[in-house]
């Protein structure tokens, strides 16, 4: 492998066919903004096979997440309907690596986003807000990365499961958020660990959209980043995530 183009290759291959591979930046020194490069071209190889790109995810906008993998930056990666979880819906144990789960809020875009959107007027640019649950499976042995390398892979990007839609006036901030594994409370957190408020993160999702080229249409989602740390998934798991005054979401792990 020396080129970014092998780099996204390997790293496409490892997510297709679910195997661990060694951390990319032991092959090959490159720089965030290669990093994107190569995430884009893995993504692109998966669109090649009739994925649909459906959004893109927020990570690291809490430090929760931030300490748990010692990572220190904002990132974000690109989603696409092969990953959409449908609420209740039994998973394959078998098409991970190591999958982990992590209680999130998605946003539903109403309207084109491809130029940074000021706070003052995000809100008019989405249509609905849901609670939602990411399942996150990095391609590298023991969940172990750099920064640049979880940039690579998609920000180990590889589920999503949503709640109901509700109105975009809906209060998300300040919201008590839990993930719950077999009826059992393992992660609780606040909605105002995600960059102080939810919306903060939308609002640096624009900004990304603008810089890296990647415009949001309607009907897209945007995934904030998880409140808490992620938890490991094992066969047989039943998963939920309750965000207080929305619509929970959930599903099983076979
Ligand atoms: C990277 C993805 C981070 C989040 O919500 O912070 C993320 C990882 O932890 O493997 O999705
Ligand atoms: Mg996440």
């Amino acid at each position: 492998m020396n080129s970014i183009k092998d780099l996204a290759l390997h790293i496409d291959k490892a997510a297709h066919e679910a195997n661990a591979v060694a951390q990319l930046t032991k092959t090959m020194v490159f720089t965030e903004m290669q990093a994107y490069e190569i995430q884009k071209m893995s993504i692109d190889q998966r669109l090649s096979r009739g994925e649909i790109f459906t959004g893109i995810k927020m990570g690291f906008t809490s430090r929760a997440k931030m300490e748990q993998m010692g990572v220190h930056d904002m990132i974000w990666g690109r989603l696409t309907n092969q990953m959409f979880i449908e609420n209740g819906a039994t998973i394959d144990f078998s098409k991970y690596v190591h999958p982990r789960a992590e209680p999130e809020i998605a946003f539903l875009v109403k309207k084109r986003i491809e130029k940074e959107v000021g706070m003052d007027e995000i809100k008019s640019y989405i249509k609905g807000v849901a609670a939602a649950i990411e399942v996150i499976d990095s391609r590298y042995e023991n969940f172990k990365f750099s920064l640049e390398d979880v940039i690579a892979d998609n920000c180990s990007s590889s589920g999503y499961a949503l709640g109901q839609w509700l109105p975009v006036d809906t209060e998300v901030n300040n919201l008590k958020m839990q993930l719950i594994i077999n009826d059992e409370t393992v992660q609780e957190g606040d909605s105002s660990a995600i960059l102080g408020n939810p919306w903060e993160s939308v609002q640096n999702a624009t900004r990304l959209c603008e810089k890296f080229n990647q415009p949001l249409n309607e009907g897209d989602i945007i995934l904030a980043g998880a409140a808490t740390p992620a938890v490991y998934l094992k066969q047989r798991d039943t998963v939920k995530v309750a965000v207080e005054g929305l619509d929970g979401c959930g599903f099983l792990v076979s």
